[in-house]
């Protein structure tokens, strides 16, 4: 039996009735942490206050989600896992779409009048931004198509302002667009995309966005690994439903948002959601503690032999270097409201070492040129000159952009710019040829920590015992 309107348990009945309500938000990217974070917050401002903001939920590439979504009337189960399991089903998707099968049809929702707010999970890669530039990344292989047709885009940028286009000429007011992918300042950067895509193809149309659309910042945090059968087959056992879209992640969740929403909102702060004219202190704090140390984990706990973060965290000397990087990088963060940065770092600790969580570190170890540059070379720059937590964890990115895993396994690296490391580290056997190789790739370190010549023979040092003595061996000795 398929989890739907009909066949839901008495005991998973939402708090309200889905159908009074209209769509209100336009959703792009339906992976997991969107269903285990916006639109479970959205289910509850539902519940708690009601509105016409129901999600119409876009996924771009994968269409098995959308499939498993209309077998079940939108409705999926989120099980967060800890001490006590606690399931509840979200209503809070009424309509999807998938990108791959009917882009047109995405096109046309974007200019749907009733959507007031489009939000972003497409991760950190999709954009085709260039930060430094505060532009468009004319290379990103999404962006160059759509350069040279973009009435049919297909990439975010281009559906972004092709929705736009159509807005402004028929004259329906601008939506607020809201990135929650982990990137800094991610409404200023999507808005520099955006204008910057814009302007290359209609002067006109960049001025109507520049001064009509909202791009607030958010940051966004909860803990989802990516759901596997034994996840659904929960479901089943305990519920007798049949839920292919069936998610899993922690108890804990956070949303702090900037309050720009011109054509309103849903009362996601009743649902928890905090409100503020900064998010940036926020999101430092967040990108560079929690993901900064995640990408710690990740690298040196696949390497090491660990395959969940729970596992890594059993790892005593492992444990001790987060502690150590955490610390590093809230010393470089000011003070943040009533927010205590030891209790925040004593929280992650917790939350990391979830036995209930299966987060794989293969999974956040994905696409490290994406995402080091905010997690750990930003505060690698501001720490001054104690860089040694972010010379190890860049060092240990290093030994993972080798490919081959210390039994002599190869793997995959699944970056964006994973054929350029491989071409970069051709004939580079010695840790100092690895990492000249590596820092020196284009556009990934900034240029400050390039030309710091003790950054780099930090991570060098760190790299050379990696590869001779293995990663157990170089985490033991890392001076704490
Ligand atoms: C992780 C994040 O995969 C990754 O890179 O660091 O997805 C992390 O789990 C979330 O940001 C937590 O909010």
């Amino acid at each position: 039996m398929r989890l739907c309107l009909n066949t839901l348990p008495q005991s998973l009945l939402p708090a309200y009735d889905p159908e009074a309500h209209g769509i209100g938000i336009l959703h792009l990217g339906l992976g997991a942490f969107h269903r285990a974070h916006q639109a479970a917050y959205t289910d509850d401002a539902l519940a708690a206050e009601g509105g016409d903001w129901r999600i119409l939920g876009v996924s771009l590439r994968s269409t098995d989600i959308i499939d498993a979504l209309a077998a079940q009337d939108g409705l999926f189960t989120l099980t967060e896992r800890a001490d006590t399991d606690r399931t509840r089903v979200i209503a809070a998707i009424g309509e999807t779409l998938a990108a791959a099968r009917d882009s047109e049809a995405v096109r046309a929702a974007l200019a749907r009048p009733e959507i007031r707010v489009i939000t972003l999970t497409v991760t950190e890669k999709a954009y085709g931004i260039d930060r430094a530039a505060m532009d468009i990344d004319p290379a990103h292989p999404d962006v160059d198509r759509d350069l040279k047709d973009p009435r049919h885009a297909n990439g975010v940028l281009a559906l972004l302002v092709e929705g736009l286009r159509r807005r402004q000429k028929a004259g329906l007011p601008a939506p607020a667009i809201l990135c929650c992918d982990n990137l800094p300042e991610n409404g200023a950067l999507l808005r520099a995309g955006v204008l910057g895509f814009a302007r290359r193809i209609d002067a006109g149309l960049a001025e109507w966005i520049a001064a009509n659309v909202a791009f607030p910042s958010s940051m966004v945090d909860r803990i989802t690994p990516a759901a596997t059968d034994a996840t659904a087959d929960r479901i089943k056992d305990l519920f007798g439903v049949t839920d292919t879209a069936a998610i899993e992640c922690e108890a804990f969740s956070q949303w702090v948002i900037e309050d720009n929403f011109p054509q309103g909102r849903p009362a996601w702060d009743a649902a928890g959601a905090l409100f503020v004219q900064d998010v940036a202190p926020y999101e430092r704090m967040k990108l560079r503690m929690l993901n900064g140390a995640h990408s710690l984990i990740a690298y040196a706990g696949f390497i090491a032999g660990h395959e969940f973060v729970r596992d890594a965290m059993q790892d005593a000397p492992l444990v001790a270097l987060v502690d150590r990087h955490m610390k590093a990088a809230a010393a470089g963060l000011g003070a943040l409201g009533d927010i205590d940065l030891d209790a925040y770092r004593h929280a992650l600790l917790a939350r990391f070492a979830n036995r209930s969580i299966a987060h794989q570190t293969y999974q956040i170890a994905m696409d490290g040129t994406e995402k080091l540059p905010q997690r750990i070379f930003a505060p690698a720059l501001e720490a001054g000159t104690d860089i040694d937590a972010f010379a190890f964890a860049t060092a240990a990115w290093m030994r993972y952009c080798t490919g081959i895993d210390e039994q002599g396994r190869p793997y995959d690296l699944r970056d964006p710019r994973a054929a350029e490391i491989h071409a970069a580290l051709k004939g580079a056997t010695t840790a100092g040829a690895i990492c000249d190789a590596l820092i020196g790739l284009p556009d990934l370190f900034p240029k400050a920590l390039k030309e710091n010549p003790s950054f780099r023979q930090a991570c060098t040092d760190r790299l050379q015992i990696m590869l001779a003595r293995g990663m157990t061996r170089a985490i033991a000795q890392e001076p704490l």
